[in-house]
């Protein structure tokens, strides 16, 4: 029993360091959805990039999978509250796919099968920060959880991360998606508790 406590109490001093404030941590893997789960047969998936009026890249399920992916441990926090930590992923970096991008545009739009939208600033999805992702444990990614494939931006709340992404619109301005239209924070920094618009 000592030693089982004295493992216990180890891994929770590691854990709340690694936990931003006002999250509480799980082990399940909760499903959060603002609407049904798309099935996207992998013929038909595809995910491009525009500048809002042209499309400068675009890959299918393919050419997509024919790119270098990077197997990613990260931590995983909601503004529902619940934290996950060392959550394994496999994915596509998003240096990877804009690596021959060239834009003055600072901000990007991403968008999902089933119409789900996030903003994110472009310098946040570069350099190490964010991903494709298809694989989750080893596994390829269930649809509830974004499968075919989703963004995974673990720095920010995981609504950043959009779930059945498709595209990315780089845009002049910040914009709000989705939640941020409905009161969510424009950037979402865990570490700042940067929740709801008012925080
Ligand atoms: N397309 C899409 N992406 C989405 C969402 C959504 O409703 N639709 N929900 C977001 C929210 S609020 C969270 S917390 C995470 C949840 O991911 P999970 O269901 O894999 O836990 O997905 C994010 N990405
Ligand atoms: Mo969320």
């Amino acid at each position: 029993m000592a030693i089982i406590s004295r493992g216990f109490s180890g891994r929770r001093g590691a854990a709340d360091a690694k936990l931003p404030p006002g999250q509480y941590l799980t082990t399940d893997f909760p499903v959060l959805s603002a609407g049904p789960t798309p099935h996207i047969a992998l013929d038909r998936w595809g995910f491009a990039i525009d500048d809002g009026s042209y499309v400068v890249k675009r890959w299918d399920w393919k050419t997509f999978r024919e790119l270098p992916t990077e197997t990613i441990t990260v931590d995983l926090h909601c503004v529902t509250r619940w934290s996950k930590l060392g959550t394994s992923w496999e994915g596509v970096s998003l240096d990877v796919l804009l690596a021959n991008v060239k834009t003055d545009l600072p901000f990007a739009m991403f968008r999902s099968y089933g119409d789900y939208t996030t903003n994110l600033p472009l310098k946040d999805v570069m350099n190490k920060q964010a991903w494709i992702a298809f694989k989750y444990d080893g596994a390829d990614l269930q649809p509830e959880h974004g499968g075919p494939a989703r963004l995974l931006v673990p720095h920010l709340y995981l609504w950043k991360s959009a779930k059945w992404v498709k595209s990315m619109m780089l845009m002049p301005d910040d914009k709000p998606g989705f939640w941020e239209n409905l009161g969510y924070h424009i950037y979402g920094d865990p570490w700042r508790e940067q929740r709801y618009s008012d925080e």
